[in-house]
């Protein structure tokens, strides 16, 4: 097997036990050998492995102790349709939102075109703080339809899950989402509402989700922490690739 195919399987292999729910932060990784031993590969390989990881974030190191787990970033797949709520759930942490605002605005030509509507003087807007285990982790700017916002204003209340909402109160089944991500820097009003030792940069994902009849439900613009997150893609070649 060539060094590259041997290190991404030892790399992949200790991502999902990282990523096991019963894996804790501050867990011991087993030695740089005894890891050789177990996928019989050589030093250098594990060691590559153990860098890639390490500059993930996924783990750090202590001069003369070895590896440990560092569960401080929320791991997020980046390619799977989940709501926020979902995503804490299976982490094992309390989701939470705290609702800072929420009101019917006036469109944009901006927001039409996102929310694909033409004829709608306003459009819902909610704002909340997203929290994982009481620690901030995002500002989430939504906008909505107004038809979807009259029916789950009165609903959408702290700690209230907008995707179950949608499902429950308005029957809208989502499917697909076009995502953006990039970097960006936070105003101090932003930072002091994600907390203490908030980084002033900032990971920007932009959602715009649609239902199983192609409308698009939602759009949506968060602000991350960057120390507590990291987005993990998942990239394929495609197969007419492959071949060529
Ligand atoms: C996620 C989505 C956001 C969605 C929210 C619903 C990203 C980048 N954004 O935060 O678009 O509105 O989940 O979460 O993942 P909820 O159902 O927990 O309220």
């Amino acid at each position: 097997m060539p060094r590259l195919t041997k290190t991404t399987h030892v790399l992949e292999t200790l991502l999902s036990e990282i990523n096991r729910p019963e894996t804790q932060h501050g867990d011991c990784l087993p030695s740089e050998r005894e890891l050789g031993e177990r996928f019989h590969v050589s030093r250098v390989v594990i060691r590559g492995a153990l860098a890639r990881l390490e500059g993930e974030g996924l783990i750090y190191r202590m001069q003369g102790k070895g590896a440990f787990v560092s569960k401080n970033k929320v791991n997020q797949n980046a390619s799977r349709l989940t709501s926020f709520t979902q995503d804490m759930l299976q982490r094992n942490m309390t989701p939470g939102s705290k609702v800072l605002a929420k009101e019917f605005v006036p469109c944009t030509p901006f927001l039409s075109s996102k929310l694909q509507i033409h004829n709608e003087e306003h459009v819902f807007m909610l704002k909340r703080l997203r929290m994982a285990d009481n620690s901030p982790m995002a500002i989430e700017v939504c906008f909505l339809p107004e038809s979807i916002g009259r029916q789950i204003v009165d609903h959408l209340v702290d700690n209230a899950s907008l995707y179950q909402l949608l499902a429950e109160k308005c029957g809208i089944q989502l499917k697909y989402a076009m995502q953006t991500i990039e970097v960006g820097t936070l105003e101090k009003i932003e930072r002091d509402l994600l907390g203490q030792n908030c980084p002033r940069c900032t990971a920007i994902i932009t959602r715009q989700t649609f239902d199983v009849d192609n409308n698009a439900v939602e759009f949506v613009e968060s602000r991350y922490r960057s120390d507590r997150y990291l987005f993990r893609m998942l990239l394929e070649l495609k197969e007419q690739e492959t071949n060529t």
